[in-house]
């Protein structure tokens, strides 16, 4: 059985970060490891939430795993809460890499052209870094913008895209990089990704459901790290990711209208399976 690693927050309500990454990795067959960052009552998007820092358990959690010969064959970050735990994070990355395992990193920062709160420019510069070690690394429009130090614009065109792609290539990145949210037509929308070793663009374009709910961005990665985990290519692996992001937010849009309580992904899990043949 494969074994990762996720390093990112719990938010205890709210359905995102650790509380859909557990049961949807799991859910594909995949043992998940975590490395909780923080224990929040709920995330960033309500008001008043309670913050108990975990930066200072990091590191001595990582310490007895390495002493105890623990690995991973994937290693996959979201939500990190703070420009220290980037730094530990990284530091993680150079002790756990393999010859063969993923460092997958969905820099969590920024949607809709802005920064989550708590977030500012330096955070997003050690964000950058941080990328430049992973193999994979799948950003929304707004974070490429800011790892990238590009004006982030409301709609964008095909070269656009291909220059955002190339920018992220020039951070470092191993394998590829991907572009979430990419939306050039009226009513579609979509990934779009580079193969930064062979120079190979991709797309996978879907309808558009025009609502938008906290934590999808979540669900994407962990879906996708879990394809990737169970053999797929990472354009395969892309595809199911985006396929059951919908398929999640069509189950919730028929039931259910607070968008911060996130999406209804476990009704759906079936569905995901069943796409990866289980
Ligand atoms: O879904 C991203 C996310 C994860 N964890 C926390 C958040 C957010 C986005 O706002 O606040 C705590």
């Amino acid at each position: 059985m494969k074994r990762i690693v996720t390093i990112q927050d719990i938010s205890c309500v709210g359905k995102c970060s650790l509380t859909v990454a557990l049961p949807i990795i799991s859910a594909m067959g995949v043992e998940t490891a975590i490395l909780p960052t923080a224990v929040l009552s709920t995330h960033t998007m309500f008001q008043n939430y309670t913050f108990k820092d975990l930066t200072d358990q990091m590191r001595p959690i990582a310490a007895h795993w390495k002493k105890e010969q623990i690995d991973f064959d994937a290693i996959y970050t979201g939500y990190l809460g703070s420009s220290d735990q980037i730094e530990i994070v990284a530091d993680l990355f150079e002790e756990f890499r393999k010859e063969d395992n993923l460092i997958f990193v969905d820099p969590v920062m920024a949607d809709n052209g802005k920064l989550y709160p708590l977030f500012d420019l330096a955070f997003a510069r050690k964000m950058a870094r941080l990328c430049s070690l992973a193999d994979v690394i799948v950003p929304n429009i707004t974070e490429a913008c800011f790892l990238t130090g590009t004006e982030y614009r409301e709609s964008l065109e095909e070269k656009d895209v291909e220059l955002l792609l190339h920018r992220l290539a020039q951070l470092g990145t191993r394998k590829a990089v991907v572009l979430t949210g990419v939306s050039l037509e009226e009513g579609k929308t979509g990934v779009a990704g580079l193969d930064v070793r062979t120079g190979e663009m991709f797309r996978y374009i879907h309808p558009r459901i025009p609502v938008s709910y906290h934590g999808t961005g979540d669900i994407f990665s962990s879906t996708a790290v879990g394809a990737l985990m169970n053999g797929l290519s990472l354009q395969d692996a892309l595809k199911i990711a985006a396929d059951y992001t919908v398929a999640c937010i069509q189950e919730t849009m028929d039931n259910d209208k607070e968008k911060k309580y996130g999406v209804n992904f476990e009704l759906v899990l079936p569905q995901l399976l069943k796409a990866l043949g289980k």
